[in-house]
């Protein structure tokens, strides 16, 4: 093992968030984390690389059982001071590979392994301190490994204040980490914490938080240009199906629009899945009952509002396309002052035909020109539907996409909840400035006509997208 790399025993006691605290801070979703106590049962040493080069290691333990016994049998061999380290070594010595005090040996034996190893003492913040905990801080107190204690939050109580007096008697440092809400800022601010433990970790860790940074802004950016792909293609996708004039089926229409559907559905699920996989997230569930393609829900108005753009919003959009024809879209309340109640009534009202009768795309046939256009040297009989011609629709897609890109980036990775996809303090598309609103409606507008023509936007079109997506107020 090389001594240099930063090394962390996490412990503490059994069940307060071990292993979420190893699972966020490596960024990783493979960490085995308790639904049943005792999950964890042997310690197991996690490396976190950057560039292929170990920046720093986590050992995850199971966390102790009996602290109190085995600091009593320690205590029984060492009277004095120098010779507590060694009580801890006779004791890994005597019990590890029995049964007894097998959970206290796994995540003793690293420390004393590895002799630069820090400890990561965690506890759970929302339950009051309990001297039972007292004997594993003295266990690790014995060792003289140098130690950061976490107050993680498992529950809603607060109950810190009964800690913080506590570990600041045995550990050099104390931090509030909440092992699933820990987002990007409270990782980097923890591990500049742990360079201060020792001399010689801090310029590793300070390389290892620049580096983390930059992976953090690469990332950033190349999500939202996965986003752009997506929108872009969504925007001006098409749906068609050929089918024989003698025999036109009944239902051709309806079809048409559930197959559009169901390939719109497609398409973002996949960009979605491709993003989560992006930032380390592995088949993550996602709190998404609200947008359901077969149920149709999508079409009906009444439900925009979950979609992350209240009715409002995005009429006005949906009005401004018809009404004042050129004018600045403003998505946000107040862009386009209609009068109150009766004007936004009619809008509403407007909206919802339009809506109501599915038409989120146009119908084409081959009576239009648009249809050869879209299919040159094709004969016979099709029907299109697409692309997008309802504005509204577009904007909802899009503040979709922002909705779970937003969710994603600040998830932490021990977090096994549904990822919340209608949190309302997540940013929308009515937090983009009313210019970069602008001017992703002309983007779509774009996209719009390429997908009436049969063309494929360019690359500079996503990357034009993905930079006004980024020009975020927040
Ligand atoms: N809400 C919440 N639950 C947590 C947090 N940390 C841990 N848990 C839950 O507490 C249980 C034990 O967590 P785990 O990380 O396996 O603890 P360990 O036994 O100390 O490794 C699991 O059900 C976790 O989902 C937290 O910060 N917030
Ligand atoms: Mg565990």
């Amino acid at each position: 093992m090389n001594a240099q790399v930063p090394s962390f025993v996490v412990v503490g006691h059994v069940n307060k968030g071990k292993s979420s605290v190893v699972a966020t801070l490596l960024e990783e979703t493979s960490i085995p984390i308790d639904l049943v106590p005792g999950t964890t049962s042997e310690s197991a040493a996690y490396d976190f690389k950057l560039d292929g080069r170990v920046v720093f290691r986590l050992i995850d333990t199971p966390g102790f059982q009996e602290a109190a016994a085995a600091l009593q049998w320690m205590q029984a061999r060492a009277e004095h001071a120098d010779q507590r380290l060694d009580a801890v070594r006779a004791f890994v010595k005597e019990f590890h590979g029995g049964t007894r005090f097998h959970d206290e040996c796994q995540l003793l034996a690293p420390l004393l392994e590895d002799s630069s190893a820090g400890v990561l003492y965690v506890v759970d913040g929302s339950r009051p301190y309990r001297a039972t905990h007292e004997a594993e801080m003295e266990i690790l107190r014995w060792t003289g490994r140098p130690g950061v204690a976490l107050l993680n939050r498992i529950g809603d109580d607060d109950c810190a204040d009964s800690w913080r007096p506590v570990l600041q008697q045995f550990f050099s440092v104390v931090r509030d980490f909440n092992a699933h809400e820990a987002d990007f800022d409270d990782r980097i601010r923890l591990l500049r914490t742990f360079g201060e433990l020792h001399e010689t970790w801090s310029s590793e860790l300070a390389r290892a938080v620049d580096a983390l940074v930059e992976r953090r802004q690469q990332r950033d950016q190349d999500a939202t240009i996965l986003v752009a792909e997506y929108l872009l293609e969504a925007w001006s996708y098409v749906e068609q199906t050929s089918f024989d004039p003698s025999h036109e089926p009944k239902s051709l229409d309806e079809d048409l629009v559930a197959e559009y559907r169901k390939h719109l559905r497609r398409l973002e699920d996949r960009s979605r899945l491709g993003i989560e996989r992006h930032y380390g997230f592995d088949r993550i569930e996602r709190e998404d009952t609200d947008f359901d393609f077969e149920a149709g829900d999508l079409f009906d108005q009444k439900n925009w509002k979950l979609f992350g753009l209240t009715t409002n919003q995005l009429t006005v959009r949906a009005a401004a396309a018809g009404g004042a024809a050129g004018g600045v879209i403003d998505l946000a309340v107040g862009g386009l002052s209609f009068g109150a109640g009766v004007a936004l009534g009619s809008v509403v009202g407007a909206a919802g035909a339009w809506l109501g009768s599915n038409r989120v795309g146009k119908h084409w046939t081959p009576q239009h020109d648009r249809l050869a256009k879209l299919f040159p040297g094709e004969h016979g009989h099709m029907r299109c539907f697409g692309p997008i011609s309802n504005p509204a629709f577009g904007w909802i897609l899009l503040d979709r996409a922002l909705v779970h890109l937003n969710a994603l980036r600040h998830r932490a990775h021990a977090q096994q909840q549904a990822l919340p996809l209608s949190q309302a303090n997540n940013t929308r598309a009515k937090d983009l400035p009313s210019d970069t609103r602008a001017q992703i409606d002309e983007i779509f507008k774009d996209c719009q006509k390429a997908g009436q023509s049969g063309e494929t936007m360019s690359e500079q079109q996503v990357v034009a997208l993905a930079s006004a997506l980024t020009d975020r107020k927040s």
